[in-house]
């Protein structure tokens, strides 16, 4: 198992008398001294708004934003730096196309296909380019288990001109057949905008082998600090596009009534740029790959199948979607008989446990499944199999404490 608790100073923190047991990685995740300190370093040592100036701290920024392009480009095996954009967020990089991608190309009467289980960032503005264009937005409705089913994939057909979904879900947990859907969607023609928010933390990203279109991401899912996130476009796509965002940093030349906007990634990136959210999300890319994939991928499915076999021996805890591990990241959503969702949060949050409850952001599944909210714990790499334990041996105290048998 790997054994990094040391780089995590907020770890240490012990709440209500126990030691933080933090299971709400899927939302955010800790922050390692390697980031910490390399977002600090930036700060007091290298600030400047970078591509605007001759003077040295202007020259060292905009050096340091472009090595971090370059550590995601590497990362996530895209051919090119130029094809990574800084935004904030999954959410604003999955409007960014939407608006610049989505809203150009469609027309009424083609299809949006994006499965039932998705984050509300990718089905909201896929809803308001559907308003907007006159195309249909159209759902697969996944089997009980929560997989696409063949009748799904008939969905994506010839009208279909976008198929948008979440390369691992964040209620179920489940890791989608990414390529066979991104096949399917190319043999009729349609443009694949694959949401990666829970892939890039938990499993290598490759998306020249995928062949998706789009890949959209957050530093902050990654050990890296909030602000930053990633889209990648394959270039012809994104050099077709209009600019999301306009203004400074964006253009070429300005006239009185016209503009001619910067090549492709920086026709992209109005404004000053977050340098130190860079900064910090390459650190996590440099930590994340000292460590290895394979072996996050072990660990997590070590603390998952323990926390999963303990969980189905107890009859008044049900899990949504797949049971199976190997199909799973570290990401369980579950309902406890008789316990509302955020008594029970509150209730092991009293033991030091941080879950999360709610509708997870995906209001439309919650409808599907009939479980407006559940619990949902999820791992990450700094997460102990006796964590895990001590959870298991928690959740008949949350029945216990609401007077119900455990
Ligand atoms: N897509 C997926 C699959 C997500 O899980 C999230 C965030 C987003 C998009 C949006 O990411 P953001 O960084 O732009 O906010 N998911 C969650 C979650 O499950 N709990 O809190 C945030």
């Amino acid at each position: 198992m790997i054994n990094v608790r040391k780089d995590f100073p907020i770890l240490t923190r012990v709440h209500n008398g126990h030691p933080l047991v933090y299971f709400d990685n899927a939302a955010t995740t800790q922050k390692p001294y390697q980031v910490i300190h390399a977002l600090v370093d930036f700060l007091e040592h290298h600030n400047g708004n970078p591509h605007r100036g001759a003077h040295v701290l202007s020259v060292e920024a905009t050096e340091l934003y472009d090595a971090a392009k370059k550590a995601v480009a590497r990362f996530i095996n895209a051919k090119s730096p130029d094809e990574i954009i800084f935004v904030r967020n999954t959410t604003e990089a999955l409007n960014l196309v939407a608006r610049s991608y989505g809203e150009a190309n469609l027309h009424a009467g083609d299809k949006i296909v994006i499965p039932i289980s998705e984050h509300h960032s990718d089905l909201v503005p896929w809803q308001r380019v559907a308003a907007k264009t006159g195309a249909r937005l159209v759902y697969m409705y996944l089997d009980d288990e929560g997989h696409f089913t063949e009748e799904d994939l008939a969905k994506i057909d010839g009208q279909t001109k976008i198929v948008a979904f979440a390369a691992v879900s964040n209620v179920l947990g489940m890791k989608r057949p990414i390529e066979k859907v991104i096949r399917k969607a190319h043999s009729v023609g349609a443009v694949v905008v694959l949401d990666g928010a829970q892939s890039a933390p938990h499993m290598k990203s490759d998306v020249q082998a995928w062949d998706c279109d789009f890949y959209a991401f957050s530093g902050h899912k990654m050990l890296a600090s909030a602000g930053t996130g990633v889209l990648y476009g394959k270039m012809e796509l994104l050099k077709a596009m209009e600019p999301f965002l306009s203004g400074g940093d964006m253009i070429e030349y300005v006239e009185e009534q016209s503009t001619t906007f910067a090549e492709v990634p920086f026709k992209f990136e109005a404004g000053t740029e977050n340098v130190e959210g860079a900064v910090a999300l390459h650190a996590a890319i440099d930590y994340l790959e000292g460590i290895g994939f394979d072996a996050i991928e072990e660990h997590e499915y070590e603390l998952t199948k323990h926390c999963l076999e303990g969980m189905l021996k107890l009859p008044y805890v049900h899990i949504l979607g797949s049971t199976d591990p190997e199909e799973k990241v570290g990401v369980i959503s579950f309902t406890i008989d008789g316990v509302h969702p955020h008594d029970a949060a509150t209730i092991l949050d009293s033991y030091g446990i941080a879950v999360r409850s709610g509708h997870h952001c995906a209001q439309p599944l919650g409808h599907h499944l009939h479980v407006e909210a559940s619990n949902r714990a999820s791992f990450y790499i700094y997460n102990t199999l006796e964590e895990v334990d001590y959870f298991l041996q928690t959740l008949p105290l949350v029945r216990k404490q609401m007077g119900l048998d455990a």
